[in-house]
């Protein structure tokens, strides 16, 4: 019996879309149901009887019997392609070059570069750029990392569109909101943020249109521009 599929969203959230590319990627049908913070909606049921941290994304699993509640946007990735390996999203082991490539990054992107959390400080916490100072030097500084990574390269892992890519291209649009200018700063991860945009689960998503719309209303002070 096909799973029914609950994904509990925030449409221009960068981690929520990561089970919702997933989802596109496999083809598999779901449920969406939106989550507006920005009424609270976060902090009540049915959010925080599924995750009582009251986050987004919580994916409900419903394979018969007791539906599973699964948050952290990562997990609900690897869990998914656990559950539905075709078409998988992670190299093979008989690759073991990228599939290393790919674990490397996903644990990079946890480790490095979302917790530094910009955009938040900028778009929730209005601070300025004097006042990230030295945590934009050390984003810069990562990032350089992350365009050698890109060179020579489709997607972080080669060719194939991975989990990798789904937990890395969202979070590069957040600093892309904030200006800063990929193709001439870093121009392998351009052509690679570029590639992202065109993939058929991110067209289908729309999360680059209301991301765009969410950060239009708010005009960010573009802190990484320059
Ligand atoms: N590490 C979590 C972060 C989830 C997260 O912070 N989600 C935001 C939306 S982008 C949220 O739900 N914020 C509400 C809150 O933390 O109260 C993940 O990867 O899923």
């Amino acid at each position: 019996m096909a799973p029914s599929i609950t994904l509990y969203t925030f449409p221009p959230s960068q981690n929520a879309v990561r089970p919702e590319l997933a989802l596109l990627e496999k083809g598999l049908p779901f449920e969406k149901v939106t989550v507006d913070f920005l009424k609270g909606e976060h902090r009540k049921p049915p959010l925080v009887d599924l995750n009582p941290r009251g986050q987004v994304p919580t994916l409900v699993y419903d394979a018969g019997g007791d539906p599973i509640a699964v948050c952290e946007s990562i997990a609900t990735i690897r869990f998914l392609d656990d559950m539905h390996p075709e078409p998988p999203l992670m190299p093979p082991v008989g690759e073991p070059r990228r599939r290393a490539q790919a674990i490397m990054r996903i644990e990079q992107f946890q480790a490095k570069l979302d917790p530094s959390n910009l955009f938040g400080s900028v778009i929730f916490g209005r601070k300025s750029r004097e006042e990230l100072r030295p945590r934009i030097d050390a984003l810069e500084a990562e990032l350089a990392h992350w365009e050698s990574y890109a060179v020579g390269r489709r997607y972080l892992a080669g060719d194939q569109f991975t989990l990798a890519d789904i937990a890395v291209f969202p979070l590069l649009m957040h600093f892309e909101a904030l200006g800063f200018e990929y193709a001439k700063r870093t121009p392998a991860l351009g052509a690679y943020v570029e590639a992202c945009k065109e993939r058929p689960s991110v067209l289908q998503s729309g999360w680059l249109d209301a991301f765009a719309a969410f950060v239009r209303d708010r005009a960010p002070e573009p802190v990484l521009a320059g």
